[in-house]
């Protein structure tokens, strides 16, 4: 397992424009991220939508692209678990970037004081959503691979902007607004699948996908969602952690 000092955590922004002031401050906050010691996590649903490696998507998010060749630059390691709506990625981010198919584990903090932290998306942790599964497995093969290699970008934005619901929308039917019994169902599951890897000797986990702004104990956390509740989240050796192993950071500017 690699050992790192500090990690940061950054996961479902769901960025479609780059004139977003989220988006912005993501560029903002990956300027802190320092050497060979410090690691970043990009754990699923950074857009909303990016597919494949085209030409449109890799022009469109050039501020990303740079922020993450400068992290490279300067040593830092640069991990990438794909969501539900970024996928397919291994062309687009530089060459440098570990790809980790469900999830990221590795050792943060100093020699004598190490623990274990285990990052996932999280859209693996529900098993009876058998309908999304089978859909997941359908986007991941090798032909949908090839299809959205041949499709012109622009396109497949064209199709996203269609299909996805507006960002004020999103924002209403996130789980703190759920009926609790529904609300506190899904926060069971999150939380019994934490739990779980807890006792495989992990200290510390970080799951997102839901857009549920939850934690337990210290050891579990889930990213919420950015737009909304405008954190992500840190583990490690931090001037402001007050102890905590992982702990919620607001973005820059907000
Ligand atoms: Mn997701």
């Amino acid at each position: 397992m690699e050992r790192f000092r500090r990690v940061w955590i950054f996961s479902d922004l769901h960025l479609t424009r780059t004139d977003d002031p989220l988006y912005r401050s993501l560029i903002t906050a990956l300027d802190e991220p320092a050497g060979s010691e410090d690691a970043v996590i990009f754990a699923g649903d950074v857009f909303d939508l990016v597919v494949g490696d085209s030409a449109h998507y890799r022009t469109k998010h050039r501020l990303f692209l740079e922020a993450v060749a400068r992290l490279l630059g300067r040593k830092v390691r640069v991990f990438y678990i794909e969501g539900n709506h970024d996928f397919h990625l291994s062309g687009f981010m530089p060459s440098g970037v570990r790809f980790e198919p469900e999830a990221v584990c590795v050792e943060v903090g100093e020699a004598g004081s190490l623990r274990k932290l285990y990052v996932a998306h999280g859209d693996l942790v529900d098993q009876n959503d058998v309908g999304y599964l089978r859909l997941r497995a359908f986007f991941r093969s090798a032909p949908l691979q090839q299809v959205s290699r041949a499709l012109p970008g622009a396109w497949i934005d064209r199709l996203a902007s269609k299909l996805s619901r507006p960002p004020e929308r999103k924002a209403s039917e996130l789980p703190e607004y759920w009926d609790p019994l529904r609300r506190d169902a899904l926060r069971k599951v999150f939380r019994e699948f934490a739990a779980g890897i807890r006792a495989r000797g992990f200290d510390g986990v970080i799951l997102g996908h839901c857009h549920d702004f939850d934690s337990e104990g210290g050891f579990y956390f889930n990213m919420g969602y950015p737009p909304v509740h405008r954190q992500f989240l840190v583990c490690g050796d931090f001037p402001d952690s007050g102890g905590e192993m992982i702990f919620r950071r607001n973005f820059p500017g907000f």
